[in-house]
């Protein structure tokens, strides 16, 4: 099924159009056909030639009417734009494109009707340089230009794109009633995702079940989107449910009061937004205040929690003035409260504003502002986690920048201590999960945690680590003369003390009783690799000022580490390490 809504300027036809298209009245009210005048949403569908199902969602075109008109027009993918012939472009005309391009809809078609009235000429010129669509002239009276407008709405609906059926619902309500012996039915247009019976949606933050579905009139178990859907929902007041709320897949969105966004730039839309304003998205209308962060962008503070997401395009409009165009930057905006704090959010918002293309802040710049988000959050701003390049553990994400820095004050913070309580740890880095503190711990050896405390050092027995600490001094000058056994024994390095440290990485153990300190092995590799020829034995142990006892083993050692290669059995090459 597709969906296209209707857009123009009062009493131009639309209604009219939709009507000899569908055969369904779209004026529901009594009201509406009394005034023979569209006030609410009206709904109709056909079915075209060698097409699908195409359903229409016909939009009021008086001024007073304008909220009803986005909130049908909000959530479309395409639109069929309505000018009439004798009267042209007016005001609605251009009120309604405004809107079109705001929210960014690209596919649709113009319809100049009542061109029974009229040469359709002149509106068609006027009209068409606006629009930039394919047009067709029809009569809505005499049934003129009717096939052609089908033919041409068969081309339009060919060329939409498939919506993802995998996504998440948000279903924009713009119709809620009760049905007797079902209760509160829901209606919509359904953008992108696949609704089941017996789904489960959160409504208001509430979880609510799908009862049973319609789809233009007929109970189906499913509906992917593009489509017009009513939703029968299980144990829901109807007086709980208005236009605007949303239907929403559970755990995919995050409902939010403030984002920034940046605002269209186009030069029919005046400078600014008024500070008080409505943001319309969806079908939904709600009252935002505007607050300017720097050329372009803007933070809005909205009247209740929306689920929006970063790209999420939306409308800012106040009456008498131009509607602005807006496009999600953020969902979860730091807060402003420093001075200068705006100026710094403006600059990183600035790569986002018109003028740079298109762009929205990706995975990997959202990771940036934020340092630590979980996955299903970053999910459900609307950014892929798997797209970025992240540190963390478990459902953290890191930036790998806060990462480094973390690691870093971690180092500091246990350095010289007896160990510090895992807790202590994660409150001092400012960090959401233990988790996160345990992979900080586990990157950087030789910290580690031990009955729930970050151990800075070891783990070893005092007796140890003094005996490593007395040997140091002994190795710096001369790092390659291993001490021999009974100096070993004076520094009180046992064969066990010396598998400990070693174990620690403390200590490089090469052959029984044959020590050096950690780090004496790879420094070995770059000396080696620094000969740069092939070296005998003879040779290392002249470069390293060794002896053979030592480097007989430290080549062996270096071998298996893949630091040094036999070349034959006499020469060997260094690969130095990285
Ligand atoms: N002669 C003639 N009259 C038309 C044609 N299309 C619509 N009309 C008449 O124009 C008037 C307005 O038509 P609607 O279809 O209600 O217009 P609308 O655009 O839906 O109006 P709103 O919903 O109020 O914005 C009605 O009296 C229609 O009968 C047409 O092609 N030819
Ligand atoms: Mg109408």
């Amino acid at each position: 099924m597709h969906v296209i809504a209707t857009a123009g300027h009062v009493d131009h036809g639309k209604s009219t159009l939709v009507r000899a298209l569908t055969g369904i009245e779209p004026d529901r009210w009594d009201e509406e056909r009394r005034r023979g005048m569209t006030i609410d949403l009206g709904f109709a569908w056909t079915t075209l030639d060698g097409g699908g199902q195409v359903a229409f969602v016909d939009v009021p075109g008086h001024a007073r009417f304008v909220t009803n008109m986005l909130a049908g027009l909000g959530p479309v993918p395409a639109v069929l734009f309505v000018v009439a012939a004798d009267q042209g472009w007016q005001a609605q005309s251009q009120e309604h494109w405004e809107a079109v391009r705001a929210l960014g809809v690209e596919h649709g078609l113009l319809a100049v009707t009542r061109c029974d009235l009229m040469d359709p000429g002149p509106a068609l010129e006027e009209a068409g340089e606006r629009v930039g669509w394919p047009a067709v002239t029809v009569s809505g009276a005499t049934g003129d230009g009717l096939g052609e407008l089908r033919r041409a709405l068969l081309r339009l609906t060919a060329g939409l794109p498939t919506p993802d059926p995998r996504a998440p619902v948000r279903l924009w309500i713009d119709r809620a009633f009760t049905v007797k012996g079902a209760g509160t039915v829901v209606t919509g247009t359904l953008t992108a995702g696949t609704l089941r019976v017996g789904d489960p949606l959160l409504l208001a933050g509430e979880r609510v079940r799908v009862k049973a579905l319609q789809a233009l009139g007929e109970p189906v178990g499913e509906v992917t989107a593009t489509a017009r859907v009513a939703v029968n929902l299980r144990g829901v007041e109807r007086a709980r449910t208005t236009r605007g709320m949303t239907l929403l897949t559970p755990d995919s969105w995050l409902e939010t009061e403030v984002a920034d966004v940046r605002l269209d730039a186009r030069s029919d839309v005046g400078d600014r937004p008024p500070r008080e304003s409505v943001l319309h998205i969806g079908s939904a209308s709600v009252p935002a205040r505007v607050r300017p962060l720097g050329p372009g962008t803007a933070r809005l503070t909205l009247g209740r929690p929306l689920p929006l997401r970063v790209g999420d395009r939306a409308l800012l409009r106040t009456s008498g003035r131009p509607i602005a165009g807006v496009r999600v930057l953020d969902v979860r905006p730091p807060a402003l409260r420093r001075a200068g704090a705006a100026g710094a959010r403006a600059a990183q918002l600035a790569p986002f504003t018109a003028g740079t293309g298109d762009r929205v802040p990706e995975a990997e710049t959202v990771l940036r502002w934020r340092g630590v988000v979980r996955r299903a959050e970053l999910a459900a701003m609307g950014c892929d986690p798997d797209a970025a390049e992240a540190s963390g553990a478990g459902e953290w994400l890191v930036d790998p920048a806060r990462w480094a820095e973390l690691s870093e004050r971690l180092g500091e913070l246990v350095a010289g201590q007896p160990g510090i309580p895992v807790d202590a740890a994660r409150t001092a880095l400012g960090l959401p999960s233990r988790e996160l503190v345990e992979a900080l711990v586990a990157a950087r050896p030789p910290l580690s945690v031990a009955d729930g405390r970050v151990d800075a050092g070891t783990g070893l027995p005092d007796s140890v680590l003094a005996a490593v600490e007395r040997l140091r001094p002994e190795l710096a000058a001369a790092p390659y003369q291993a001490p021999g056994a009974a100096r070993l024994a004076e520094l009180g390095l046992t064969t066990r003390a010396v598998a400990l440290a070693a174990r620690a990485g403390l200590l490089v153990r090469l052959a029984d009783g044959v020590v050096l300190l950690a780090g004496a092995d790879t420094a070995a590799a770059r000396l080696l690799a620094a000969l740069g020829r092939p070296f005998t034995a003879a040779d290392a142990r002249t470069a390293l000022d060794t002896t053979r006892r030592v480097v007989i083993p430290l080549l062996e050692h270096l071998d298996r580490l893949g630091l040094t290669r036999r070349l034959d059995d006499r020469l060997r090459v260094a690969d130095p390490p990285p």
